[in-house]
């Protein structure tokens, strides 16, 4: 692995964390000053009419933007950013590829719901993904709070396999393979759910295969959370069958920027 001795690391504790519970929560992580730089950006690229601008149901509402960096420059260095890369690396053990980027809009009284859902059997049925060494870094664009749709997670359910489960195309806007209410029942009566709340730049570090989802945006203030999706370098993707524009063919060995962005 390339040796970056001055980027940020986790402690020994959230290390552990991660390994246990499936997933590590960093409050405000990124500069209050980058993440107001990605929120400038994401105002244009809202406006673009392109495959990669996904609307909601409704046609109208913006609910993602996928892969950013692949049109935005500064997108391109944000996936870089030694906050992210620092603490990816360390728990990869391994350099790491950019594999997704999906900028999730959760519009004020507009955004709907992400079914409960493990993002790995995904990458395995429909980008021949060999083994679920992927982490996944949450970063928060707005505060979030428990109304505006927080990200809830079931910890230690990546423990559990990788349940094979159909593509749901008819609840929202964007098809996924969506979990067995009766598996998520049975996980969270283990070990609960949590819905790690906070501040823009604060972060989320997941494993691949951790059981996750998030209720519809009710309230007045707008959910933004960058899905950053980073695989290690010796885990490529093959073919995959869905559009190039969902998932790229990049495998750039990723070297982190010097802030700010
Ligand atoms: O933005 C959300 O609430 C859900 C994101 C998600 O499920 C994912 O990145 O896999």
């Amino acid at each position: 692995m390339t040796s970056h001795p001055d980027l940020p690391r986790l402690s020994e504790e959230q290390c552990a964390r991660y390994r246990d519970d499936g997933f590590v929560f960093l409050p405000n992580l990124v500069s209050r000053a980058d993440i107001a730089r990605v929120r400038d950006e994401l105002d244009g690229l809202c406006r673009l009419t392109r495959d990669e601008v996904i609307l909601e149901n409704d046609g109208r509402t913006v609910r993602s933007v996928m892969n950013p960096q692949a049109f935005s420059d500064l997108f391109g260095r944000f996936v870089r950013h030694p906050a992210l890369l620092g603490p990816v690396r360390q728990l990869l053990e391994q350099d790491t590829y950019l594999f997704q980027c999906v900028i999730n809009m959760k519009r004020p009284f507009h955004g709907a719901v992400w079914q409960w859902h493990q993002d790995f059997p995904t990458y395995y049925h429909d980008d021949e993904m060999p083994e679920p060494r992927l982490v996944n870094a949450l970063v928060f664009i707005d505060e979030v709070r428990e109304f505006n749709g927080p990200l809830m997670v079931v910890p230690a359910s990546h423990r559990a396999p990788a349940y094979e489960t159909a593509v749901d195309d008819s609840t929202t806007s964007y098809p996924l393979r969506a979990a067995d209410e009766a598996v998520v029942a049975r996980l969270a009566g283990e070990r609960g759910i949590e819905a790690p709340k906070g501040g823009p730049g604060s972060v989320i570090f997941a494993h691949t295969n951790i059981v996750h989802g998030s209720g519809p945006n009710m309230s007045p203030w707008s959910r933004t959370m960058a899905s950053i999706t980073y695989n290690a370098i010796d885990n490529k993707h093959g073919r995959s069958r869905r559009p190039e524009w969902v998932v790229r063919r990049d495998f750039e060995t990723l070297e982190p920027i010097v802030p700010p962005i």
